[in-house]
């Protein structure tokens, strides 16, 4: 299993639509997510800087690489722009983190 850990920004006074949303993700989101192998995805909050700590774990992380192809996840990216940080494609800015520790 390989981790992945990164980081995205929500924008300020957007902390409980971020919640909110996620509680409600679509079914179909969902099921493309798990379909690509995708395992124990959390997403934190740093509510000092709203800076989202995203992990996960999955077989192989080069199927990541497909989902910005996919469109139920663009329409996702889409309906998110308008709380977090975004490219211009709408897909969230995100910031690969290093890994420096881990115990099994
Ligand atoms: C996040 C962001 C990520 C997505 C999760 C489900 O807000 O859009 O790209 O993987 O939602």
């Amino acid at each position: 299993m390989q981790r992945v850990a990164f980081k995205m920004k929500l924008f300020k006074g957007c902390e409980d639509e971020y919640k909110k949303r996620h509680d409600a993700l679509w079914p179909e989101l969902q099921s493309l997510l798990k379909h690509e192998g995708i395992k124990d995805y959390s997403i934190f909050l740093d509510e000092e800087t709203n800076i989202l700590f995203g992990y996960l774990t999955i077989a192989d992380k080069t199927k990541l690489d497909d989902l910005p192809n996919e469109p139920i996840m663009k329409k996702w990216w889409d309906y998110m722009k308008d709380i977090m940080e975004t490219n211009d494609d709408n897909s969230p800015i995100n910031i690969p983190l290093k890994e420096v520790y881990y115990l099994p």
